[in-house]
């Protein structure tokens, strides 16, 4: 690190596309990259060297909290060292700008822990030197960016405000000269994470900005635990639904199937009734026709008596013919209907 004598520090932090790099440009009139999309822009501490009333300034944009792609903790790492070595370098800070984007539609509640760990980074001793200021008025309608503000002093600023912090709003350069002439006027200042890092030696989760952390960590995790466990508990009362609904669909399709085999025993037997009786029919029917071929015979017979009574041999002969030509047919019309039975009810 190579600076200047006499060169005064001011730092500029805020959650993410706040503005910090665009304000920096605005005051320093340096070529600074501003973000052009909703990802954070700026990933590392950049010294912006600027002259301000007479000045020489070296402003420090900071990579932003509340970035989606890298925790708090790395972005407070990279500051708290970055503000550590220059504090063993022998640099002190002038200023320190918090700055809050008076658009934002809802104070998001990462606001509220940001400005949190803003404030154990600085420590109370550094509040003179704290500006936490609004911008963007230039884009918003007065009124409501009056209401914004009010809530902020009434809120979440509130306590920092009463400690010493200083409030302020910018629409364009000119507010901006006026508030970093003032800035550059205070005695500079230790900030709390420089002294615990740098003098007393302790390791950024010992700090009271890295503690800060660990808390919003922790309740970060019983947040994600309890979470968890309530998907867990639902997950599993989804699941001893689902076995229920499983479990009655099941005794269902037994009963069903139970019933199904009912029935085609019943069938069968059914069956098996009406073919027994069909057949017990044409037994009868088969024992009817057995009789009348017994009476045809019986008939034969007597036809046969009497024929042989007649005297003249011829009549004799021809009335036996007769009889026994009658016979015939008639038996023979009984046989086939015999055997038509037996197809059907198979031989005894
Ligand atoms: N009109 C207007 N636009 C602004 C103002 N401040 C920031 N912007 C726009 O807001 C966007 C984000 O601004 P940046 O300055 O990159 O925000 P940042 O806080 O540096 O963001 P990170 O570096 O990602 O943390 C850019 O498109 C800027 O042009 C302002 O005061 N007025
Ligand atoms: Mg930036």
């Amino acid at each position: 690190m190579t600076r200047e004598k006499g060169t005064k520090i001011v730092i500029v932090m805020g959650i993410i596309g706040a503005g910090k790099s665009y304000l920096i440009k605005e005051i320093s009139g340096r070529d600074v990259k501003v973000g052009h999309s909703l990802g954070s822009c700026t990933q590392d501490v950049e010294e912006v060297r600027c002259q301000i009333d007479g000045q020489s300034v070296m402003i420090l944009d900071t990579p932003g909290f509340d970035d989606t792609n890298r925790s708090d903790t790395e972005v407070l790492t990279d500051i708290a060292e970055y503000l550590s070595s220059l504090y063993k370098a022998g640099y002190r800070i002038s200023g320190i700008i918090y700055l809050h984007n008076i658009t934002d539609t809802r104070m998001r509640g990462s606001s509220l822990k940001n400005m949190q760990m803003f404030a154990k980074l600085c420590g109370e001793k550094s509040y003179r030197n704290v500006v936490l200021l609004t911008g963007r008025w230039d884009t918003i309608d007065q009124a409501d960016a009056v209401e914004k503000e009010n809530d902020l002093k009434k809120k979440i600023w509130k306590e920092y405000l009463d400690a010493g912090c200083q409030l302020d709003r910018y629409w364009d350069k000119n507010d901006l000269v006026r508030i970093f002439k003032t800035i550059l006027q205070k005695p500079p200042v230790v900030l709390d994470i420089q002294r615990e890092m740098a003098v007393e030696g302790k390791a950024l989760d010992k700090t009271a900005a890295g503690e800060q952390v660990n808390i919003e960590l922790s309740d970060l995790k019983k947040k994600f635990e309890s979470e968890l466990a309530e998907i867990d508990a639902s997950y599993n009362n989804q699941i001893m639904q689902m076995r229920d609904q499983m479990d009655e669909e099941r005794l269902k399709l037994q009963h069903k199937l139970k019933r199904l085999e009912t029935d085609k025993l019943m069938m069968v037997d059914q069956h098996r009734r009406v073919e027994e009786a069909s057949k017990a029919g044409m037994l009868e029917q088969f024992r009817k026709l057995e009789q009348k071929r017994e009476e045809q015979r019986v008939e034969y017979e007597r036809e046969l008596e009497r024929a042989m009574t007649e005297k003249d041999e011829n009549l004799r002969e021809s009335a036996r013919l007769d009889a026994l030509v009658k016979f015939n047919r008639v038996q023979r019309s009984y046989r086939n209907e015999e055997q038509g039975f037996w197809g059907i009810i198979g031989q005894p």
